[in-house]
C-alpha cells in the first residue's frame, strides 16, 4: 500500500488585489492565506508521512515580484526532501515558462517535468509511474494528453496534467481534452490542475481536479484544500480523501426573509446564519456575504437603509467569537406587492416606476416631480444613476433606488 497527496492551483503570493476597495478588510491575513494553506499542505505530507506530492500547476500566481516567493516555496520543498518525500509538479498557465522570468533551482527531490515533450518518472521504490508536461507559455491550444506516453505495465499510471478540459467557450484554451481522451490512455489517475471548484469526475480511471488550496475571493467559496489518495497493493484506489487545507474560507450566505415581517427578525437570523458558518468553517477566518432574498414587506425599509443593514450584519459578527469580516451585504429580497399593483396605487408611483423602467433601458428623462424625489437618495446613489454603467450593474442601482423611492412614496 502506498500514498500520495495530489494538489494544484497553490497561486502563492496570489496578490488578491480588489482587497483594498474595502473597508476594514482583514488584508494582512487574506494575503498571507496562500502561503498559509500551503504550509498545512507540507504539514499534512508530514503528518500523514505521504510517499510523495504531486502538484499539478499554477503553483505560483504569475511571474514572482521578487525572490521571496520562490525563496518560501523551495523552503518548504526542502522540508519535504528532508523526510524523503519527493515531489512531481508541472506548469500551468499561471506559472509557464515564458511567464516567470526570475527563477530558483529546486531541492534535488522535486521533479519539474519538461514542457517540451511528455515524458515519464518513476518514482524510487514504488510501482508507480508519473506521465507530465508542463507548459511552455500561457495558453496551450494542443491537446497535450494525446501525446502523454503509454502506460508502464505493473505499475501504476498517473498523469499529471493542467488542463481546462472541453473548457468554457470564450476562455483561452489551456491544454483541451475530453474525458475519453484521459479514459483511453490506460492510466489509473489522473491528476489534474487548473478548475479551482474541487471535484471527482470520474472513478475509472480517477479523474480529480483537488481545487485550490485557499479560496481567494466570494467567487471561490466553501472548503478548499487536496486529496489525499490510498492505493492498495494490487494498484487499485482504496480512497480519495478531500482535505481542507485553507485558513480563511469564504461563503455567501443567502437568506429567504419571505416570511419575514420584521427587522428584528432578519438581524437574527443573520446573527444564527453566521453562528452556522463559522461553525463549519471551524478555526478559521470567515469572509461572509450576506445575500437577502424573497418577497418581503420589508423590501423598501431594507433598500432605504443599507448603511444600517451592513451595520447591523457588522454587529451581529462582532458577537461571533472566531474572526468574521462581512465581506458585502446585497438585498436581493423584492416587493412583496407587484410592481403592477404598487403603479395602480397612485399617480406619482405609476410615473416613479415608469420613469425607472425607462431609464433601465439606457434613457433616463426625469419628470420634475421625479427629480425632486431623487434628494432622498444618498449622494452615491444619485451620483450612480447619472454614471454611465454596466447594464447589470445599472439594473442593480436601479433596484435599489426603486426600494427607495417606493418607501418614500408609501409615506408620501
Ligand atoms: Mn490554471
Amino acid at each position: 500500500m502506498f500514498r500520495f497527496l495530489h494538489a494544484a492551483d497553490t497561486h502563492i503570493d496570489s496578490p488578491l488585489e480588489g482587497l483594498d476597495a474595502y473597508d476594514g478588510a482583514p488584508v494582512a491575513a487574506l494575503r498571507g492565506a496562500t502561503r498559509a494553506a500551503f504550509e498545512n499542505l507540507v504539514r499534512l505530507a508530514l503528518d500523514e508521512k505521504v510517499d510523495f506530492l504531486l502538484l499539478a500547476g499554477d503553483i505560483y500566481d504569475g511571474d514572482w515580484k521578487d525572490f521571496s516567493t520562490g525563496l518560501f516555496f523551495t523552503r518548504q520543498m526542502a522540508r519535504l526532501g528532508a523526510a524523503g518525500i519527493p515531489v512531481y509538479m508541472v506548469a500551468g498557465n499561471h506559472d509557464a515558462t515564458s511567464v516567470l522570468t526570475l527563477h530558483l533551482t529546486p531541492p534535488d527531490n522535486v521533479h519539474v517535468f519538461s514542457t517540451r515533450v511528455a515524458e515519464s518518472k518513476k518514482v524510487e521504490g514504488l510501482p508507480v509511474a508519473i506521465h507530465g508536461r508542463g507548459f511552455p507559455q500561457r495558453a496551450v491550444p494542443e491537446n497535450l494528453a494525446l501525446e502523454y506516453p503509454s502506460p508502464l505495465p505493473g505499475c501504476f499510471n498517473i498523469g499529471l496534467l493542467h488542463t481546462s478540459l472541453t473548457g468554457a467557450p470564450g476562455h483561452d484554451p489551456y491544454a483541451p481534452c475530453s474525458l475519453a481522451d484521459l479514459a483511453g490512455k490506460g492510466y489509473q489517475y489522473w491528476a489534474l490542475g487548473h478548475v479551482h471548484q474541487p471535484q471527482v469526475l470520474a472513478r475509472d480511471p480517477w479523474v480529480v481536479y483537488p481545487g485550490n488550496l485557499q479560496g481567494r475571493h466570494i467567487r471561490e467559496p466553501g472548503a478548499r484544500g487536496c486529496r489525499l489518495v490510498t492505493v492498495s497493493d494490487d494498484l487499485e484506489v482504496m480512497a480519495a480523501e478531500f482535505r481542507a487545507l485553507d485558513v480563511a474560507r469564504w461563503a455567501r450566505l443567502e437568506l429567504d426573509i419571505a416570511d419575514v415581517d420584521a427587522l428584528e427578525t432578519v438581524h437574527a437570523r443573520i446573527g444564527d446564519e453566521l453562528r452556522r458558518a463559522a461553525s463549519a468553517a471551524e478555526d478559521r477566518l470567515l469572509a461572509a456575504r450576506i445575500v437577502l432574498v424573497g418577497a418581503t414587506n420589508l423590501h423598501s425599509a431594507l433598500k432605504r437603509d443599507l448603511p444600517g443593514l451592513r451595520a447591523e450584519c457588522i454587529n451581529q459578527a462582532q458577537r461571533v467569537p472566531d474572526g468574521i469580516w462581512i465581506e458585502n451585504v446585497e438585498v436581493r429580497t423584492s416587493p412583496r406587492q407587484s410592481l403592477a399593483d404598487l403603479a395602480a396605487r397612485d399617480e406619482l408611483t405609476r410615473i416613479v416606476l415608469e420613469t425607472l423602467d425607462q431609464a433601465a433601458a439606457g434613457e433616463l428623462a426625469l419628470p420634475g416631480e421625479v427629480r425632486d424625489l431623487l434628494k432622498i437618495l444618498t449622494p452615491e446613489l444619485r451620483e450612480g444613476v447619472e454614471a454611465e454603467l454596466a447594464p447589470q450593474q445599472r439594473a442593480d442601482l436601479l433596484d435599489d433606488v426603486r426600494g427607495i423611492l417606493l418607501s418614500a412614496l408609501e409615506r408620501h
